[in-house]
């Protein structure tokens, strides 16, 4: 109970002064020293659910220990005490260790042990009337507490004695439960109240000065069950370490770029959307996506090229990283040259012609076409600092993945699905292949691994998207294999050899089995 209302108390508190929740502080500190297998264990069996798994995994636990120390604590009140003390030293060495970078976070993980302290004292206070009266009075010659019952014989021991104790004691639990769920209540209700920062909604986005034309329509071979050219806003896959989406204030969000340049400046948001904006279709990728996996998505992006502002700023020889920092502290770093080598790395406000979604960095966010995203596309960034690879290193290296990451040729089989059952006789597989920033020159499948077979390629608008396929073959009944395998403009064959994604991507083909009747 006490840890309930602490929790809750903690919660609010952080509501009330916008920064991370003690819970969601001891979470981040956990995200970021797991052992690197137990979190890839985690993802593997909880999926994208990790965060919310997480999240009550915390909150279960604490209840768990919190029951487990109010049984304790009635018999030895220190043992409650130093409990509570040991969960504050815990949220407040997860506020420090953790990357909010945001002191302030121990306030709430402060409330929290006091509130909890004092339910403590009160639940103790109520229960301890019960103690020294049963202690005091072995044979029912009960004292003010006892008698004060009124009611039944004087002369039944026990219970009776009992009663004034244990009816004060469920009502504290009561009050102090029912304050938790008010305080638990109200801290989901405050941001709203309190206005918080605009979000989305709130920016108008200026139409681009150097606009893309419409896409053509053939980017889409419409076949059923192929993923579509353009990935919609609601359908874009979500990878962060962030276990809350921060909502940085667009009308305070700033741009700091600094480090290793001639001239250092920090840029706004009215600034920025002052700038002419450029359009850019570009396919993003993680770095853990699997052979046939669906962390990929494409999106028409609009936004200020990252390469005039490094040029306003001056990059002064030697600075080859360009360690990016988002709102909630991760990092990330990008070759320096790579965005100044003429690609459309972008600053970017706008994707699909909207601002950006809160889950995909508004109100501002890096893209980068070619590389993975933990290299080239924070989210919700504010800072650039340009330094060398040799001097500093970004969240995902420290943790033993690539430092440099381009993204690996792939192709994917979409239709038929995987176990699905077709037809026999012709049969249409069809699918994506992606080699970002080179480009896909040809798309090969097979069946029961005999003769490749070229398969049709749809329309793309420039070498930074993936490309929709789509093949025929003729099979007989029964069950079939498909391989599929992509030819990038390097003139590079996708490899067969199988790779896991850590530390620099996934390789293999993928293959699908199929039924057919
Ligand atoms: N702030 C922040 N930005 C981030 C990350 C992150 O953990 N924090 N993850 C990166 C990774 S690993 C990928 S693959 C892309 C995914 O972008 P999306 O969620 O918009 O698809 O965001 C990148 N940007
Ligand atoms: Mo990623």
């Amino acid at each position: 109970m006490t840890v309930a209302a602490a929790v809750a108390a903690g919660e609010l508190v952080a509501a009330l002064m916008g920064t991370a929740s003690p819970v969601v502080a001891v979470g981040d500190a956990l995200v970021d020293n797991t052992p690197q297998a137990l979190a890839e264990w985690a993802i593997s069996l909880f999926g994208t659910a990790d965060k919310i798994v997480l999240v009550s995994g915390i909150v279960v636990i604490l209840l768990l220990v919190g029951g487990v120390l109010g049984v304790a604590a009635l018999r030895r009140p220190s043992l409650g005490y130093a409990g509570l003390a040991v969960f504050g030293v815990a949220g407040v060495a997860a506020v420090f260790i953790g990357r909010g970078g945001d002191t302030w976070a121990v306030l709430p993980v402060l409330a929290a042990a006091a509130v909890g302290a004092l339910c403590l004292a009160a639940l103790l206070r109520a229960a301890g009337r019960v103690r020294p009266a049963a202690q005091n009075s072995p044979q029912g010659t009960a004292p003010e507490g006892g008698g004060s019952a009124g009611e039944g014989d004087t002369a039944s021991p026990g219970p009776v004695e009992h009663r004034p104790g244990r009816r004060a004691f469920v009502l504290t639990s009561a009050g102090i439960a029912a304050g938790a769920g008010a305080a638990g209540v109200l801290s989901r209700l405050v941001p709203g109240w309190l206005g918080g920062a605009g979000g989305p909604e709130t920016v108008a986005l200026p139409a681009a000065a150097r606009p893309l034309p419409a896409l053509p329509a053939a980017t889409n071979l419409g076949i059923p069950g192929l993923t579509p050219f353009t990935t919609p806003n609601s359908d874009f896959y979500r990878i962060d370490t962030a276990l809350t989406v921060p909502r940085p204030d667009p009308g305070r969000w700033r741009l700091r770029i600094h480090g290793m340049v001639d001239r250092p400046f920090e840029i706004d948001m009215a600034e920025l959307l002052d700038l002419p904006l450029v359009e850019a279709d570009i396919t993003l990728t993680c770095v853990s996506n699997q052979v046939g996996g669906n962390l990929a998505g494409n999106a028409r992006w609009l936004g200020y090229p990252l390469a005039e502002l490094l040029r306003r700023a001056g990059v002064q020889a030697g600075a080859d990283q360009i360690l990016a920092t988002s709102h909630d502290g991760w990092t990330c770093g990008t070759p320096t040259e790579v965005v100044m080598d003429g690609r459309d790395a972008l600053l970017a406000v706008g994707m699909n012609g909207e601002p950006l979604p809160h889950r995909h960095g508004f109100p501002v966010r890096t893209v980068v076409p070619g590389l993975y995203g933990f290299v080239s596309a924070t989210k919700w960034v504010t800072d650039l600092k340009l330094t060398r690879f040799s001097d500093e290193q970004a969240y995902w290296a420290q943790r033993d993945w690539a430092v440099k990451a381009p993204i690996r040729t792939m192709s994917r089989i979409d239709v038929p699905a995987p176990l699905g059952r077709v037809d026999a006789g012709e049969v249409v597989l069809a699918g994506v292949a992606w080699a970002q920033h080179r480009g896909v020159d040809a798309v090969e499948v097979r069946v029961d691994g005999g003769e490749w077979s070229e398969a049709e390629l749809a329309k793309v608008p420039g070498i930074d998207t993936w490309v929709q396929w789509v093949a025929e073959v003729d099979v007989e009944p029964g069950r079939h294999d498909v391989q599929v395998r992509a030819t990038d403009a390097t003139g590079y064959v996708q490899t067969s050899d199988r790779a896991e994604p850590i530390p620099s991507g996934a390789t293999g083909w993928h293959q699908i089995a199929f039924t057919a009747t």
